[in-house]
């Protein structure tokens, strides 16, 4: 199968089999696990020649490895994407595309709600080097129009965003980038590949935390950059190769193909949690406000739904009683964990103003309505009775 026949199976069969590399002399039914840093040359002149480019075969795993392959096939295969690179981390996998094509001078439009460490790598890393970064509300497009110029280079946003579920019109918003010739950059992290597709929707370049949903088992850290063959041979040559070095270990690649098989099935399950967390907080008398796009009542439900296939394993909400109470509420959980992280088969509870989202200045987190009591739940695959009885007991003790 080669990585463009998206549309031919359904997404679990292609997260099973697609791409499948058939050239194990044993024919085991999981791919080897090629755990080796280096690949031996038959000849001097054949070495060369690889490092010249002049012929195919690996040669060093930060450069390539048979394991990495198979799993970036699969996952191109998932996207719809030409190319697809496996790196370390997810903030592997975003530094390793901005180092690929910025300069000093150039300025970058990013979304004002962010992961914590993606904001600090834009205001401490990128904007040490020259690098303008200003921050847009993605929600309204016509924003970025104004804000928008010949010298954007890069728009970049998360839909839904971490923490507060803000959801951004990747269509419109790549059709405005286009026009000045920026491209755009999605992370994908809270959709996976199973509910939302950005470079089917005209984003030109993804990323994921396969840390999360892809791993799908709380025990690796890695990242995916998804795009075309062009702009990919710049981010694996340039961008990992020399800036970053954020390769990925052959064993992790090994657990998030392992995850893979497992998606579609893991992620019904999560939106389902999802769903039923979302419908106990929003009835209870405790809570102020409940953000996930699957409610009726979310502000952006319409669009959530015309971009993804489902809404998503990731609520947010605000008590009545605000931070106090929000602590209080995690310190009562019995079954669910106090946690940062996502996507696990835990459900996870954390306090973004205080973990995620603490590089934010206060002001900040204010101004981009990351408010100070908010609580972000990540819906865990337990049975859904056995969740929703632990945040009502958690609920009643606030
Ligand atoms: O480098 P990582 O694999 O941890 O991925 C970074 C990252 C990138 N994009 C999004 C949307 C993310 O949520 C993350 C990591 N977020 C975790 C969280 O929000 O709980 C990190 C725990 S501090």
């Amino acid at each position: 199968m080669s990585s463009t026949d998206k549309n031919k199976k359904g997404f679990s069969t292609r997260a099973i089999h697609a791409c499948h590399d058939k050239s194990d002399p044993y024919k085991s039914l999981t791919s080897p696990i090629y755990m080796t840093s280096t690949f031996e040359f038959a000849t001097a002149e054949e070495g060369g020649a690889r490092f010249a480019g002049e012929e195919g075969g690996y040669i060093y795993t930060r450069l390539g490895n048979p394991t990495l392959n198979e799993l970036e096939m699969r996952l191109a295969n998932l996207e719809g994407a030409e190319a697809c690179l496996t790196v370390a981390s997810g903030m592997g996998a975003i530094t390793s595309v901005f180092w690929s094509f910025v300069e000093p001078g150039d300025e970058i439009l990013v979304d004002e709600t962010l992961y914590g460490c993606t904001f600090a790598y834009f205001r401490h890393g990128l904007a040490k080097f020259g690098i303008t970064v200003r921050h847009v509300d993605m929600r309204n497009p016509d924003n970025l129009i104004s804000e928008i110029s010949s010298k954007t280079r890069i728009v970049y946003f998360e839909t839904p965003a971490n923490p507060n579920m803000r959801i951004v019109d990747i269509k419109a918003i790549a059709k405005i980038a286009h026009n000045v010739g920026a491209k755009v950059v999605v992370d994908n992290t809270y959709s996976t590949p199973y509910l939302q597709n950005p470079i089917v929707l005209g984003a030109d370049i993804v990323v994921h935390s396969a840390t999360k949903y892809l791993g799908g088992h709380g025990d690796l850290m890695a990242g995916v950059i998804l795009s075309s063959a062009e702009d990919m041979q710049q981010i694996r040559y340039v961008g990992l190769k020399d800036m970053t070095g954020a390769v990925l270990s052959p064993m992790n690649a090994f657990l998030v193909a392992r995850g893979l098989k497992t998606l579609e099935l893991r992620m019904d399950r999560h939106c389902d949690n999802a769903e039923k967390i979302a419908d106990l907080l929003e009835a209870s008398k405790k809570v102020a406000k409940v953000y996930f796009p699957g409610l009726k009542s979310f502000e952006q439900h319409e669009l959530a739904k015309a971009q993804m296939k489902g809404f998503g394993g990731m609520i947010a909400f605000e008590l009545n009683g605000g931070h106090e109470a929000g602590l209080k509420f995690l310190n009562n959980l019995e079954l669910c964990k106090i946690a940062v992280s996502l996507g696990d088969a835990e459900t996870l509870v954390e306090h973004p103003a205080s973990m995620t989202h603490s590089p934010y200045e206060p002001e900040e987190r204010l101004k981009y309505g990351i408010t100070e009591g908010l609580v972000r739940i990540s819906a865990g695959l337990e049975n859904a009775v056995d969740i929703l009885a632990d945040i009502e007991q958690a609920l009643a003790k606030v």
